[in-house]
This record gives structure tokens, C-alpha cells and sequence, in this order.
């Protein structure tokens, strides 16, 4: 039976750069997860007629929320409902099933990278026909819609048990119930050559995947253990947790740090990988080896001609800003298109729906194709492992060989954690009050070519995005700077560094970029105005 229940709005269910991301206990209060569920179905008009793929990362509350979703969805009149078994799906198997069943979209349960749990995190991933995630106009009128929601709507019946494959009715609502893994892997087979990935392991190469107890490691496992051959047990923390286990899944240097001290061990495999909570981020490592995510968008869009699916071109490649340039001379030296975009993979969407775009990376561990509407971090992991068996050599030779050919963007992100919006927001309007006078200036021996806010146009729908500031200096080098928009509570200022370099390609990192760092913090005043004098994450 439909119900339609009265509410009260909540004030404050907007959407930042990866959906609504909100404490767990915020989600959990009364009506929350409903009112914002109704709001979108508000947005989007009826539902009749319509199909949503409907999944999530495992975390803590997906099982209750995946409940409430699919009695909302079927009261408020969908037509189709496709659900991975056990309520799980990840980002980018949820694209692909939006993508290949041509539905009007659906919805990731998932706060991503962010930590899982009654004391951690919660969060919603909404996209529409493009398997992609809705653009700003959107998920501006769905905030709009959510402060002043007076009531929503949702079918009152017992729980569906998700354990079982097969198809069932809810009121007027067909609800599927899928194995979410199996289309995943049908399309990673139709990309990549898996014979030549089963040659590899069968000469006794090893990896290790961390799948921090999140949603890939089922994925992973059938993959990379059960049909490509690696050995048993090469995907660790294999089991969804709700808590991830206490693991925070994220992966980097820091968080990562399991994985990465067995990479730098004498015991290291030959390759090293980890995912994110919602499987749409990746890591990759060689022996005592860390490739960082802008020289890794850079490495795969040089070897597109190695993989099936695009040794016949591609159509060019996008980033975020704050990734590092290193894919742009790439680009240059394939004469292919090359779009910068603001912080967030929604802006990449009308490119690849365009044919501008076939790869797409970001700094924060992202990297995809238009395979997809979202970044895929098995995607990434299997097209490295693809250009090791397709030339013999190891993460670390390629690597290299690649900065021979096109120099070395060094490159780190700062992260400065726990700050109190107001004292983030002041630090940024107060710096971008600044840049004009920057111009000229010099700063422990670099001087400033220009600096301003990065606006973007998107060439298809001719909206802007104002997202972060940038500050060039005359020798290449540049800062950039930009509020986070995933975080769950206060401010995150992040401060991205990058320097190129032609001719030292191996030099360590934090040297190379000690006196840019130096004038980053000098910059935009951050230990006066944040009382920080080091930052609480770099990656
Ligand atoms: C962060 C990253 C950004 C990424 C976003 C979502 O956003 O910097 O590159 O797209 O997370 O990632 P922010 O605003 O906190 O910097 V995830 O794996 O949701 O899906
Ligand atoms: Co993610």
C-alpha cells in the first residue's frame, strides 16, 4: 500500500563533489534519507516508466536506506527496479548497468573514500541516463526542492529479501535482483585482451590488490584470482565490512599503509594496487615503486594503442585542474583533444557524451574511460597491468621511460583537515582578493607569471564553474588551491603542487617541491590564519 507520510525539511541536503556525503548519524535522523530520496523524485517529474539501477559500497545503514529506496522508488511509481544481490553495486559496475540498460539512472549508496560506520560516514550517489552523476543545475533544484519538502511518499510492505537473483513485483514495480559483478566483468573482457593478462600470471608474475574490505574485493577476486590465474589470496582484505574493517578506504600513501609498507618491503610483488570504498579510485605501486595518479593518467593515455578497445584512436583526454600537466604534453605529442575541467567527474560527462573525451583522470586517484560515466578503478589497474604484458617491463621501468620521453611534472597534494568553514572560507575570498597584486612577485626563487580563479565553460551546455584559485609561476610551476567538497563536517583546504621538470627525473619529491611549498603556505597565509604549520594528509 502507498503511504504518503508528512515531513519537515532539513536545510541542509546539498549535494558536494561525489553526491550527498553526511555523517551517518545525520543520515540516520528521522526522515533524512527520505526527504532527500523524495526531493529527487520531486526534480525529475514521474516516475512512470522509468528504470533505476540501485546498489551501494556495503557501508553501515546501506542495508536499512536500500530498503527505503526501493519502497520510495516503487510508491512513487518506477516502472523497473535493477538491484545488485545483497544491495551491492559498485560506481562504476552501477554506471555500466545504467549505461548498458539504458535506464533514466540510479543511485550508489556510497560516501566513497570516506570512512563507514554508525560513527563515520554515509553517502548518496544520484545519476541520471548517463550512468554519470547529475550536473550542478540538477542537484541545485534538487536542493532547492529538499528545503521545503512537505512530504514524500513510500510503499508500505516487508523488507524484499536482496539474497536471491531473480525478478519479483513490488506494488506495479518489476524489481531485478542481478549479480553485480558478472556485466562488470563482460565489459572488462570486451576492452582489455585477458589472454595476454592470463600469459602474464602464468610466468609467475604476482600482485596485490587491497580492497580495504570495501566493495571491490568480490570484483576483484573473480577478476584478477579466478580468471586471469593470479595466485589465491593476491586480493587482501577481500570482505565488505559495513566498518571496512576500521580501514579507511582511501587509496593513497597514507591511508593505504598496509599495502604500501609491503610494497616497500623485500617481499614486495611485482605489482601493487588498492580501490576505494566504492571502487571508482586506484592505486598503483611497483616494487618500492608509487606512480602518482596525474604521471598514471599520463602513462595510460601514451599505450592507448596497446589495449583492444582503443588501438584505433581515441578521441582525446581530460582532467581536473588540479591534476598535474603531465597529460597535456601527452596530448600535444598525439595531437588529440585535451579539456581541463573543475574538481569532480560529473564535468567530464558531456565531453565523453560528446566524443571529445575518451580518458579522463584526476589527482585524487581517478581514472577512467568513456567505457563509463564514472571513474573505474579495476579499469585502471587492468590497463596497467595490460601495457607490463604487453612490453615486459615493470611499473617502475615504464614509468621512467616515460618521464625520459616527456619530463617529470613533480607533484603533491597538502591537505589541511578540520578547519572551521568560516576560517576556510575568509582564507579564500582573502586570497583571491590578492591575485592580482601577485603578479611579479617573487617567492623563495619563484616568481609569479599570473594567478586567478579557474572558471570553466563547459563546451556543451555553456555553463561555468568557478572552482578553485591558481597561481603560475614563470618557469611552469603552479599552485592551486580549492575547499573540498566531500567532507562530512568543517572545511578541508587542499593545496596542490606542481613543478616540471626536463631534465632531473629523479629526484625525491619533497625536495624537489620544498620551496614551493614554502611559498604555498606564504601564499595564502595559512599557518596566521589556520595556526597550521604542516599539513594533516599529503598525497
Ligand atoms: C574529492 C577529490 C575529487 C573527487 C571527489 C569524489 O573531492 O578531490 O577529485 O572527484 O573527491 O571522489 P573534494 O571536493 O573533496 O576535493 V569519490 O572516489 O567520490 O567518488
Ligand atoms: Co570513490
Amino acid at each position: 500500500m502507498i503511504k504518503t507520510i508528512a515531513t519537515t525539511p532539513y536545510t541542509d541536503q546539498k549535494m558536494g563533489t561525489g553526491g550527498l556525503r553526511k555523517k551517518t548519524k545525520v543520515i540516520m535522523q528521522p526522515n533524512y534519507f527520505e526527504n532527500f530520496i523524495q526531493s529527487i523524485f520531486n526534480t525529475i517529474g514521474s516516475l512512470e516508466g522509468k528504470t533505476f539501477v540501485i546498489g551501494g559500497d556495503g557501508r553501515f545503514y546501506n542495508d536499512i536506506a536500500i530498503q527505503k529506496l526501493i519502497k520510495m522508488a516503487v510508491a512513487n511509481g518506477a516502472a523497473k527496479l535493477i538491484v545488485g544481490q545483497n544491495g551491492f553495486v559498485s560506481t562504476p559496475a552501477g554506471s555500466n548497468l545504467m549505461l548498458k540498460n539504458h535506464t533514466n539512472g540510479g543511485f550508489v549508496l556510497s560516501a566513497s573514500h570516506n570512512p563507514g560506520g554508525e560513527n563515520a560516514d554515509f553517502g548518496i550517489k544520484y545519476a541520471n541516463e548517463t550512468g554519470g552523476q547529475v550536473p550542478t543545475s540538477i542537484t541545485d533544484k534538487i536542493f532547492q526542492n529538499s528545503k521545503s519538502i512537505k512530504e514524500y511518499k513510500i510503499f508500505e510492505a516487508p523488507d524484499i529479501d536482496l539474497s536471491v537473483i531473480g525478478t519479483q513485483k513490488l506494488g506495479n514495480t518489476i524489481i531485478e535482483i542481478i549479480d553485480p559483478i558478472k556485466d562488470y566483468v563482460e565489459m572488462m573482457e570486451n576492452i582489455f585482451d585477458f589472454a595476454a593478462l592470463k600469459q602474464l600470471f602464468k610466468k609467475g608474475f604476482t600482485m596485490r590488490f587491497d580492497a580495504m574490505n570495501a566493495v571491490t574485493g568480490p570484483y576483484a577476486q573473480r577478476i584478477f584470482e579466478e580468471i586471469l590465474g593470479a595466485p589465491k589470496g593476491s586480493v587482501v582484505h577481500a570482505k565488505p565490512l559495513p566498518d571496512f574493517g576500521g580501514l579507511h578506504p582511501d587509496p593513497n600513501l597514507v591511508y593505504a599503509k598496509e599495502l604500501v609498507d609491503f610494497m616497500y618491503s623485500d617481499n614486495a610483488a611485482d605489482f601493487g594496487c588498492a580501490n576505494d570504498g566504492d571502487g571508482d579510485r586506484n592505486m598503483i605501486l611497483g616494487k618500492k615503486f608509487f606512480v602518482t595518479p596525474s604521471d598514471s593518467l599520463a602513462i595510460l593515455t601514451d599505450n592507448y594503442q596497446l589495449i583492444p578497445a582503443y588501438k584505433n584512436g581515441i578521441y582525446g583526454v581530460g582532467k581536473s585542474a588540479a591534476t598535474s600537466t603531465a597529460v597535456g604534453r601527452v596530448a600535444k605529442a598525439h595531437n588529440i583533444g585535451y579539456y581541463e575541467v573543475p574538481t569532480g567527474w560529473k564535468y567530464f560527462v558531456n565531453l565523453m557524451d560528446s566524443n571529445r573525451i575518451t580518458f579522463c583522470g584526476e589527482e585524487s586517484f581517478g581514472t577512467g574511460s568513456s567505457h563509463i560515466r564514472e571513474k573505474d578503478g579495476i579499469w585502471a589497474i587492468l590497463f596497467w597491468l595490460s601495457i607490463i604484458a604487453k612490453t615486459g617491463k615493470s611499473v617502475e621501468e615504464i614509468t621512467r621511460e616515460h618521464w625520459e620521453k616527456y619530463g617529470r611534472s613533480y607533484y603533491m597534494r597538502f591537505d589541511f583537515e578540520g578547519i572551521s568553514t568560516e576560517t576556510a572560507d575568509d582564507l579564500m575570498q582573502n586570497l583571491e582578493n590578492k591575485l592580482p597584486s601577485l603578479s611579479g612577485k617573487e617567492f623563495y626563487g619563484y616568481t609569479v607569471k599570473d594567478a586567478a580563479p579557474f572558471v570553466y565553460k563547459d563546451p556543451v551546455d555553456n555553463s561555468t564553474t568557478k572552482n578553485g584559485l591558481i597561481v603560475y609561476f614563470t618557469d611552469g610551476s603552479r599552485i592551486v588551491y580549492r575547499l573540498s567538497g566531500t567532507g562530512s563536517s568543517g572545511a578541508t583546504i587542499r593545496v596542490y603542487l606542481e613543478r616540471f621538470s626536463a631534465k632531473d627525473l629523479a629526484k625525491d619529491p619533497r625536495a624537489m617541491l620544498e620551496e614551493l611549498s614554502k611559498a604555498a603556505m606564504d601564499i595564502a597565509e595559512i599557518p596566521e590564519r589556520t595556526g597550521k604549520h604542516q599539513a594533516d594528509v599529503v598525497t
